[in-house]
């Protein structure tokens, strides 16, 4: 065990190890006990299958569920060659230029990330990732990019699926080594919700390039050039991976009585973020206001204009959003993001199987294996019925879209935080709501956090029957949410010509809003102190091994992070169980086969669940490889 702990160390690990290297680590020393993972497994399962997991809010008894089928491919096939082959043969300048000059048109595949944050509050596990990652990566090695990571994901693998989000990059990355993986990250937000220091965000950057990364798109929230720019100069400096520095696209550039957003604005923001080193352009059209006559117009400016690659991002809700990819693509962008047909549409990206029909013939076809697709997007049809209880709910496109302008991955979210709320009945109140708190606000663009900001303000005002009159009437009696005033604290930077400045004083009363970066507010994670610090903490000998990506989610997640970390002890790694039996539990005589280390499987068998004792303590009653076992769990009900 002390090798065990010598090659496990991080020092060790990064080479840096001198002679005081054990002198100076008594964590070497610390050995772990046993972790008996079967039983904690079956804990898990025993809790579930008695108490419900409490993410899955309804339960649907008569559904049944198929096992998905995975497209055939050969595991002893090296994988074809693709553009993370590329990235390393060229480096990030040159690998830009290479797709400046590529005619066909290019793809990002969402399916991993952002169309299931979008159409299933971002629950989609490793799990089914893993299913057909290598597969996917053997079969299309032509695809430009896997957006896989960042965003909500982050969060939520902590929060809700007990999983480690550093760990899924890491086995993504494994099965997928040809193509580029990517990511997205809030700037100055990290993957969450406010400010951090920016030396914690450079080191989230050169830990997500050590763990996969490839792509970053790096948005902000106000596109605050003072919160892109550091990152896109982060990802220059400390790692060899692509900057896609973005433009969030808000309101209509064809609408001459908008002159905030109007066309220059973004030709503009789109030169400075070419000027502070980004490789490619994104823009990010995070609700699916990109009109296609629209795109036509911002593609071609900004081809003009620059000299980088532009990639485009769209939503579906509107359910228009392919003519606009077909006007973007007539006008020369160099990538398209889209999801496969199974979690395409609507809130989700439009759908890459029916884009690759869309293009057939065309002189920009880019040839991708269509009957392949259509085998992985069946995958994803089937995989889907599992997270039935994270659906929204929409059942069609909307073209209310251009009024509320909700990003399709808020969407998604809202619907179940109303239901919390009680207000199930009153959603469309709450996205007319939504819209007006925009105008009130000084139409600012919304995206994770700022969207955030509206809706909690949208859906505060609707539940305590408020209006904007109020609002403005009487607003310094009026307590606001948490993240209103933050928001206006200047706490997530600076929006577009600044903060209404009434508004503002009627939020905040007597607090003094920033009006530099927040960032500069936080001073320097002093990392070898801070991280000792947090090994001692979480370092136990019934834990796992904890190591510097663990600090980084502690960083940004300290309560998230610390509950996962508890739970862990409770329930080890759950990444392996498979998806029915994580959100529902057993039913009685149901076979599952779980990995719990590699070539270690369980098979595990519900023989039956007792009733509640005079403590309420049940006791379940498995098979595990064919040996009887049981563990009593306390009935909450
Ligand atoms: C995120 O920040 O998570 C987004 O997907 C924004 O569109
Ligand atoms: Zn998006």
């Amino acid at each position: 065990p002390f090798l065990d702990n010598i090659l496990k160390h991080d020092t060790f690990r990064k080479g840096a190890i001198t002679v005081n290297f054990i002198k100076s680590n008594p964590d070497l020393f610390i050995f772990k006990a046993p972790r008996n993972r079967a039983n904690k497994v079956i804990t898990y399962l025993a809790d579930i299958t008695v108490n419900g997991n409490p993410d899955v809010k309804k339960i649907d008894r008569t559904k049944t569920f198929i096992k998905p089928r995975i497209p055939k491919f050969d595991a002893n096939a090296t994988y074809p060659k693709g553009t993370k082959d590329l990235l390393t043969e060229l480096g990030p300048d040159k690998f830009s230029k290479w797709l400046m000059n590529e005619k066909k048109i290019h793809y990002t595949d969402t399916t991993m990330r952002d169309a299931h944050q979008s159409l299933l509050a971002t629950r989609m596990r490793t799990f089914d990732m893993l299913k057909v990652a290598e597969g996917y990566a053997k079969n299309h090695s032509d695809i430009f990019s896997m957006e896989v990571w960042g965003g909500a994901t982050f969060d939520v693998c902590l929060r809700y699926l007990q999983e480690n989000p550093w760990e899924r990059l890491q086995m993504l990355r494994e099965k997928m080594p040809n193509v580029l993986l990517q990511m997205l990250i809030r700037g100055s937000n990290g993957v969450g919700y406010t400010a951090y220091s920016d030396n914690v965000i450079g080191k989230f950057v050169e830990k997500s390039w050590e763990n996969g990364v490839d792509l970053f798109r790096v948005f902000d929230s106000l596109n605050w050039m003072k919160s892109i720019a550091p990152c896109i100069e982060h990802v220059r400096t400390k790692t060899q991976g692509l900057a896609e520095g973005s433009i969030c696209y808000t309101g209509d550039i064809l609408d001459v009585k908008n002159t905030k957003y109007n066309l220059k604005y973004y030709v503009d923001l789109a030169k400075e973020i070419e000027n502070s080193g980004a490789h490619i352009l994104g823009i990010k059209d995070m609700a699916g206001l990109l009109k296609p006559y629209a795109a036509s117009e911002l593609v071609t400016a900004l081809k003009s204009e620059l000299n980088i690659p532009i990639h485009l991002h769209t939503h579906d809700t509107s359910s228009i959003q392919a003519a606009t990819y077909l006007k973007a693509i007539e006008a020369g962008v160099d990538v398209v993001d889209v999801a496969l047909g199974g979690l395409s549409g609507l809130t989700s990206q439009p759908n890459f199987n029916s884009i690759i029909e869309m293009m057939k013939f065309n002189e920009r076809e880019n040839p991708i294996n269509i009957n392949s697709l259509n085998e992985y997007s069946n995958y994803w049809e089937t995989v889907r019925e599992y997270y039935y209880p994270f659906e929204s709910g929409l059942k069609s496109g909307s073209g209310e879209v251009f009024k509320h302008e909700i990003p399709g991955g808020q969407y998604s979210n809202l619907k179940p935080q109303a239901q919390a709320l009680g207000l199930e009945d009153r959603f469309h109140e709450i996205t007319k709501m939504y819209a007006e708190v925009n105008t009130l606000f000084g139409n600012i663009v919304k995206v994770t956090p700022s969207s955030k900001v509206v809706g909690d303000m949208a859906q505060y005002l609707v539940s305590n029957n408020l209006t904007i009159t109020d609002v403005l009437e009487k607003g310094d009696t009026i307590s606001f949410p948490q993240s209103v005033v933050s928001f206006f604290k200047g706490e997530l930077g600076q929006p577009v010509n600044g903060f209404p400045k009434k508004l503002q004083k009627l939020i905040l009363k007597d607090q003094i809003p920033f009006t530099d970066r927040p960032n500069a507010h936080i001073p320097p994670t002093d990392f070898d102190k801070e991280y000792a610090d947090f090994r001692k903490i979480f370092e136990n000998d019934l834990g796992r091994n904890i190591d510097f990506t663990d600090f980084l989610s502690y960083k940004l997640y300290p309560k998230v992070f610390t509950d996962a970390y508890n739970k862990h002890l409770k329930y080890d790694n759950l990444t392996n169980l498979p998806t029915k039996n994580f959100f529902f539990g057993m039913e009685i005589g149901e076979e599952v086969t779980v990995e719990i280390d590699k070539g270690k499987t369980l098979l595990i068998t519900l023989d039956y669940v007792g009733k509640p004792n005079l403590e309420g303590m049940v006791t379940v009653h498995f098979k595990v490889n064919g040996q009887g076992r049981k563990v009593e769990v306390k009935d909450e009900s």
